[in-house]
């Protein structure tokens, strides 16, 4: 069985850095289909079925900037079998908002919580056990640049593609927000289960390039567009804020349970 692991991160995340720990001198680089930024690919050290791929730095999966695109088309259309993200543990706050998406594509997902030798410098805890549960996916600690939890993090990918181990997206927005999404929902017959909430959120958004991937009808396309004009309308924000605003605060909430600092004693949030 040929298994394909992904790496997803913010830049500067330690992307390579796991990479290269991962696939040592079995690398080979190239470009993305059509675009000067770099492709690269190796075997998991010991292990010629297993691929990981190091994907571009990015902060969203908006279909705003070349990296956001490569690696948006990548996850949606080559489906690796899961998907690896690389939270900066240092700066969790702002690497969780890639996270709460790269959850909602269905594919399952593996944290490595990176530069955690950092954090435990600073004398700051994260409560990892907390942070798997609430997020739904499998946490694990590395420092990358060190090698610790490297091994951990890609033993546990492969025993969850042999496992069949799923994510399961938390639904914590707004009610409102929710309601909308499992409305849309039901005009997606043609979208895989496991991609319904990816597809439904990104309609919502109004993002283009996900709704022409879909060719709905244009009944269809009337019936989404009113569901989205009256929650914009209840929640009294436009539809891509509406979202942001949620990620955040669900990332807030997130923070407040799992990360304790040092000097005050508090998360970030509080
Ligand atoms: P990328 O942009 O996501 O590919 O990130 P890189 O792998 O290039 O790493 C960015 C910087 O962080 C480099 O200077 C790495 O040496 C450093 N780095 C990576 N992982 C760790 C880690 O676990 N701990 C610390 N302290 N630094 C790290
Ligand atoms: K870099
Ligand atoms: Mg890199």
């Amino acid at each position: 069985m040929k298994i394909k692991l992904a790496l997803a991160g913010n830049p500067n995340s330690g992307k390579t850095t796991l990479f290269n720990a991962l696939t040592g001198s079995s690398q080979y680089v190239g470009n993305w289909p059509g675009v000067t930024v770099e492709k690269k690919e190796g075997n998991l050290k010991g292990s010629k079925d297993v691929t990981v791929t190091d994907l571009p730095g990015i902060y969203s999966l908006s279909p705003y900037t070349l990296e956001e695109v490569v690696t948006r088309d990548y996850l949606l259309n080559e489906q690796p079998d899961v998907i690896i993200n690389i939270v900066d543990a240092s700066n969790i706050e702002r690497n969780l908002y890639l996270t709460t998406q790269l959850i909602e594509l269905g594919i399952p997902v593996i944290i490595a919580l990176n530069m955690m030798d950092i954090v435990l410098k600073n004398g700051d805890s994260i409560d990892t056990k907390k942070l798997a549960s609430m997020l739904g996916c499998q946490v694990v600690e590395t420092s990358a640049i060190k090698g610790d939890g490297i091994k951990e993090v890609a033993e546990k990918a492969v025993e969850m593609v042999k496992l069949r181990i799923k994510t399961q997206p938390p639904h914590s927005y707004h009610e409102s927000l929710e309601k909308a999404l499992s409305t849309i929902s039901d005009h997606l017959s043609i979208v895989e289960t496991q991609q319904k909430r990816w597809y439904a959120i990104k309609i919502f958004e109004r993002d283009s390039k996900a709704m022409a991937g879909l060719s709905l009808g244009i009944s269809k396309q009337n019936a989404i567009e009113a569901i989205i004009a009256n929650c914009e309308q209840e929640l009294d924000d436009d539809a891509e804020s509406i979202v942001t605003n949620e990620r955040y605060n669900y990332i807030s909430n997130v923070i407040r349970h799992c990360v304790k600092h040092k000097k005050t004693g508090l998360s970030t949030s509080d």
